[in-house]
């Protein structure tokens, strides 16, 4: 009986991605490698949530105003300890962290800065619904430097990032990166029985336009004018623009952005006046606009603030909020126009 090869490891893209690379070092390699095992314990520990104390909050309030769940904690705590020691990072920025994060003085420091949401969407961990890690990664500006980073060389608009993706908790754990410049957008699937990611979505393309709008339409009373009539045109009968889309929301980013950029359609998360500490929204630029951003785009996709892209924003704090418009190009292009008044 023939047996089916195994496939192509992500260990073996990445190798391959290394050798394409005249300037690699192995550090990139290194670091990712590093950041897979990472996600592959906190995939484990998601995956058996319900069957130990882990689930439900710790009780405490963390730097988002947000009940902080256990599994937050500990996907958290896993990828600093994993991660602070391979000696490829001067600094780490975290969505559950307020300052950024140093290396301990013990372990050699890298060039690479490594920000995360660790755990996004966990307030649905509770209910089964699928959760991910965002992940970005750019270099130090004055590389070699070792002495302790500064927040502003951290503050780099996202096209600079190197290299940006997420994991997915689901029904099985996928990873999704890109290293950009023309490197494609490639998905990895976890067999759990090989303990590997194998190459499951090679070079995945975003529809041009899609059928599917996802907002929280909760929030429409929270939204100005242009907005709710943004969002109302997506609902409006007219065939010869695919119209009315189909309407489908998780309420988990990764779950969301990841069916769109599978399928096509626009993701919104507006800015609303709901909660006077948040008027640009709930998403964050650094550790879910801009790393999300790299993918769609370099998938063929586009994502705005509502004014511009997301990828040239100057950010001006780690945990900056910003609106999000990301998917689709021709749907997230005509909702910036919309909403800037370029269009009908
Ligand atoms: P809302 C989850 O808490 C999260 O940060 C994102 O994963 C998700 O897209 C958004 O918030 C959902 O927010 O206000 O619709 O519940």
């Amino acid at each position: 009986m023939n047996r089916k090869a195994v496939g192509i490891t992500i260990t073996q893209h990445i190798l391959k991605q290394q050798r394409e690379n005249p300037q690699a070092t192995g550090a990139f390699t290194t670091l990712l490698t590093e950041l897979i095992v990472a996600a592959k314990v906190i995939s484990r520990e998601v995956n058996k949530a319900g069957l130990v104390d882990i689930l439900g909050s710790t009780g405490e309030i963390n730097i988002q105003d947000e009940q902080v769940q256990k599994l937050d904690v500990f996907a958290n705590r896993v990828i600093i300890e994993r991660m602070q020691h391979i000696g490829q990072l001067c600094c780490m920025g975290s969505e559950e962290v307020a300052d950024l994060i140093e290396i301990p003085s013990q372990y050699p420091k890298g060039n690479y800065i490594l920000l995360f949401d660790p755990l996004d969407g966990s307030s649905n961990i509770d209910v089964n619904v699928s959760i991910g890690t965002i992940f970005s990664i750019y270099k130090r500006k004055n590389e070699g430097n070792q002495s302790e980073v500064l927040l502003d060389e951290v503050l780099q608009p996202g096209i600079e990032q190197v290299a940006a993706g997420y994991f997915i908790y689901g029904s099985s754990t996928i990873m999704v990166y890109t290293t950009g410049n023309g490197t494609g957008v490639h998905g990895f699937t976890l067999y759990p029985s090989v303990g590997e990611f194998l190459l499951s979505h090679e070079n995945i393309r975003i529809p041009e336009k899609g059928k599917i709008y996802s907002v929280n339409e909760g929030n429409y009373q929270y939204w100005d004018e242009r907005t709710r009539a943004l969002v109302d045109y997506f609902k409006e009968k007219d065939k010869s623009s695919g119209r009315p889309y189909t309407s489908r929301y998780v309420g988990s980013l990764v779950a969301d952005f990841h069916r769109n950029l599978l399928k096509g359609g626009i993701f919104m998360y507006p800015a609303d006046n709901k909660d006077p500490k948040k008027p640009h929204g709930k998403l964050r630029l650094m550790l879910e606009a801009n790393p999300l951003a790299m993918v769609v785009k370099e998938a063929g996709g586009y994502a705005s603030d509502g004014q511009g892209p997301i990828l040239e924003i100057d950010p001006k704090e780690l945990h900056q909020r910003i609106p999000l418009f990301i998917g689709s190009k021709q749907d997230v292009e005509f909702a910036e126009a919309f909403l800037s008044g370029k269009a009908p």
